[in-house]
């Protein structure tokens, strides 16, 4: 018997948005897989190169891509990452664009130990909706999803609305 379809979902947004906290979550929730592209990176080491500015590595878009693409193709992966613009459009049934309050995002970057320009620059992101417009752009707009990630009530209702939409898109899809 050839195994149940499930569905891809994108977490993306601003650093500090929530959405390992989310990811993870969900993962439990509905079974599906969680991958966490900074991590994948760190293990893998798909790196290329250093960002002085930043002071973080840079990632190897292109490796991360072939590195993931054979288990995207068999679904029923969550994948988190701060961009969007990197992955396959095919990869994904569904994207959701985490935000934040300014206050709410200042207090979390801050207590991860961010500070100056690396801290004015993550906030700045958030309130010019950069990874809003990006996801915009690189997937069709009716799959993108913006999704308010302030406190701990929003994150369960994040988590029961794509619990019950993972639940009916492998309804619709089995
Ligand atoms: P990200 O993966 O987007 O960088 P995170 O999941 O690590 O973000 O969360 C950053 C911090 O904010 C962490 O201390 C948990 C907290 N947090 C996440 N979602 C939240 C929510 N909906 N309400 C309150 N705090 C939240």
């Amino acid at each position: 018997m050839k195994s149940k379809r499930r569905p891809n979902v994108l977490l993306t947004g601003t650093p500090g948005v929530g959405k390992t906290t989310l990811g993870k979550e969900l993962a439990q929730r509905t079974g599906l897989a969680y991958v966490n592209i900074g991590e994948l990176a760190q293990e893998g080491e798909l790196f290329d190169g250093y960002d002085e500015e930043y002071q973080c590595p840079i990632l190897d878009e292109d490796r991360v891509v072939d590195e993931l693409d054979e288990k995207m193709g068999e679904g029923g992966v969550i994948v988190d990452y701060h961009g969007c613009d990197l992955f396959p459009e095919r990869w994904f049934h569904i994207v959701f664009v985490l935000r934040s309050d300014n206050t709410h995002l200042y207090n979390r970057l801050e207590s991860r130990g961010y500070t100056g320009k690396k801290l004015q620059d993550n906030v700045q992101c958030e309130i010019f909706q950069t990874i809003y417009e990006e996801a915009m752009e690189a997937y069709k707009e009716e799959i993108v999803h913006q999704l308010p990630s302030n406190t701990p009530e929003d994150l369960e209702r994040n988590l029961d609305q794509i619990v019950q939409w993972t639940e009916q898109w492998m309804k619709d899809n089995n």
